[in-house]
């Protein structure tokens, strides 16, 4: 087929993206994928935001494509100034960086990762389907192979509204795996309608019989997705404090509640989108909440002066925010470009936090007086905790740096080849004994249900014997005495039953290495061992199937054949051969890596389950009763 002109350009155009995807969408793993579907949603956020759009649908449909509509104004239709004989639309769609010419002051604001626009999509699809009704009319408009035109765009038809609706199937010549995730894009989808109060977001999977959909819209935008975030926990009192102030080109909002808890909760946002690594925005908001109510309970006697300040981290404690900031130029610093750069962003916030915090304590003093007690008592429990650190590490200097007793350490003294599985349960603990290659592999067994880490605090956790056991083995030390270098295994293996305790007790080590050794999740130290849950035995072949799918499929390919399949109940009823083999070789076993993302879940599940809220928890179970990945628990 001949080459036109216009295929180089758009070549020339949009080249680069698929010769190097991972720098406009980060990876062309999942998290990349995803990235498609937050880039066209970005750019309907952005209509939403200068007050033109009220309504997104995001489809994944059943073939694998997916279709976000929106109504905005829809991408422009005519002629493009530098070049009529192409549409607008056709150069958004096809040139980097096009979005941003056509709005002016106050349109693109996204940042970061995003905001690259939606010629990224298209570069990266196999197809793409563009649909826009503005003008009038309807328009449509097809792209094949990363972007190249299939014909131009033309009215197909009067249209008396207007919006843009962008289908993509994502190119698996560029993903690695083009199975979008429902349960990713409904959390960060949700994200969205929070941080863009009023803004409905629909989502809806047809690739399910029937179709699962679901409609965000917060009314109370970030108010809302703090009193979410503390469902599950018990407030320290009902009221969400709100802070907002548009400034000189740019806008800062904050939303926070304490509850009784001890974990600290600051979710900062810039543009929309997540800044996990902090930033100025974040900084601005801690020195000025440390200050007020310092300053607060040194007026009211509730601090003499001789007590000394609370630490941030004190007031903090069990405080959940959000802090979202709206700016023209982010920029996004750090490792992962999550981290707010802008200085003058600092100032701003500081300055509303410090203004209107004041005020607010002032209106409300019995709320005030609650924050500065809890405060106060986490001053205290500090001080115990030190002393708690302090007595375990004399001991462990007497001591020597005595391992526990019931670790069964490896021989090797080189933490980049060893390993430790964590195993529940005594017997358990026997058979991995046995099945282990002593040379690299430890086991520390796990007995019963250690200690409910969400309603203990610090100093408590610290006493409790398996934990210690467990801190003493891993060797970093936890909180803000972690040292990565004194790691002594790199991977750490939790090797729990396929049942219900199973289940349990995997969520209640994941929520501890979440919340006090967050490092080692992030840096993927943290594995899960996966045992089978069936043995099938054919003929005199036998084999290991991690679950219920693994058996449907084997039942499949062996369809008409006589199958003997046996389920183990337990860690317990497996041999010691059977547990080396599949769950504990190298050669032979699978073990799943933990994300920061898995943690975290377990982290929300554990505070549901867990947590002093009765409501929380059946609303919990409900909710999640049919979703399968819960059902073990
Ligand atoms: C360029 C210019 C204008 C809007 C858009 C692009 C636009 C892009 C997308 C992508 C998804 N939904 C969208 N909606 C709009 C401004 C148009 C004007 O000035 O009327």
């Amino acid at each position: 087929m001949a080459y036109a002109a216009k295929d180089i350009t758009v070549l020339k155009g949009l080249e680069p993206v698929r010769e190097r995807p991972g720098m406009y969408i980060g990876s062309t793993s999942l998290s990349g994928l995803h990235h498609l579907v937050y880039e066209v949603v970005d750019n309907a956020v952005d209509e939403a935001m200068a007050g033109h759009a009220t309504r997104i649908e995001v489809t994944l449909l059943a073939d694998g494509g997916c279709r976000v509509a929106d109504n905005g104004r829809g991408i422009p239709v005519d002629p493009h100034p530098e070049n009529p004989r192409k549409s607008a639309a056709e150069i958004v769609l096809t040139t980097l960086h096009a979005g941003g010419k056509f709005g002016g002051e106050g349109y693109k604001i996204s940042g970061g990762l995003h905001g690259v626009g939606v010629s990224v999509v298209n570069a990266l699809s196999r197809r793409l389907e563009l649909e826009i009704h503005r003008d009038g009319g309807r328009w449509e408009m097809v792209f094949e192979n990363g972007g190249r035109p299939k014909g131009k765009l033309t009215r197909k038809a009067a249209s008396r509204r207007t919006g843009t609706i962008v289908t993509f199937w994502p190119d698996p010549e560029i993903f690695e795996d083009t199975e979008f995730r429902a349960q990713t894009l409904l959390e960060r989808l949700r994200e969205m309608a929070f941080l863009n109060r009023g803004l409905e977001i629909r989502f809806t999977d047809e690739r399910t019989q029937p179709p699962t959909a679901h409609t965000f819209r917060y009314t109370g935008g970030i108010v809302d997705f703090v009193k979410h975030l503390n469902v599950a926990k018990d407030p320290l009192f009902k009221r969400v404090i709100a802070i907002a102030e548009r400034g000189d080109g740019a806008e800062v909002e904050i939303a926070m509640q304490w509850n009784t808890g001890y974990h600290e909760g600051i979710h900062s946002f810039a543009n929309n989108i997540a800044t996990t690594e902090g930033g100025m925005h974040e900084e601005g908001f801690k020195k000025a909440l440390t200050n007020v109510v310092n300053r607060y309970a040194k007026a009211k006697g509730l601090l003499k002066d001789k007590d000394g300040n609370l630490l941030g981290e004190d007031i903090r404690e069990g405080l959940t925010a959000i802090v979202s900031v709206k700016l023209r130029n982010p920029q996004f610093e750090g490792q992962t470009k999550a981290k707010l750069g802008n200085a003058e962003i600092r100032s701003l916030v500081e300055r509303v936090t410090n203004e209107r915090l004041a005020e607010w304590l002032e209106e409300h003093p019995s709320e005030a007086r609650a924050v500065v007690a809890k405060a106060s008592q986490a001053a205290r429990a500090r001080v115990a905790a030190r002393q708690a650190r302090e007595l375990t590490r004399r001991k462990s200097l007497l001591e020597g740096s005595a391992m526990p007793g019931k670790l069964a350490d490896c021989s090797s003294k080189d933490p980049a080849r060893s390993e430790l599985f964590i195993v529940e349960g005594d017997s358990a603990g026997g058979s991995a004994k046995r099945a282990r290659n002593p040379e690299f592999q430890a086991i520390l067994p796990i007995r019963g249900k250690i200690l409910n880490v969400e309603k203990a605090r610090l100093d408590r956790i610290l006493k409790n014997e398996e934990i210690q056991a467990l801190i003493s083995a891993i060797g970093t030390g936890i909180d803000d005495e972690f040292n990565l270098e004194r790691l002594r295994y790199h991977k750490i293996c939790i090797l729990a039953d396929a049942d219900v305790d199973g289940a349990h007790i995997r969520t209640l080590l994941l929520t501890f290495f979440y919340r006090h050794l967050p490092e080692l999740v992030k840096q993927g130290f943290v594995y899960i061992a996966q045992p089978p849950l069936y043995r099938a035995d054919v003929g005199k072949e036998r084999h290991y199937l991690k679950d219920d799918a693994a058996l449907r499929a084997f039942e499949a390919e062996h369809q008409g054949r006589r199958i003997e399949v046996s389920r183990f109940k337990g860690l317990g009823e497996m041999d010691w051969q059977e547990l080396g083999a599949t769950t504990m070789n190298p050669a032979t076993r699978s073990l799943l890596q933990v994300t920061v993302e898995d943690a975290a879940i377990a982290d929300d599940i554990f505070a549901r389950l867990m947590g002093e809220n009765v409501e929380a928890r059946k609303e919990f179970i409900q909710e999640n009763a049919r979703d399968v990945r819960f059902l073990d628990i």
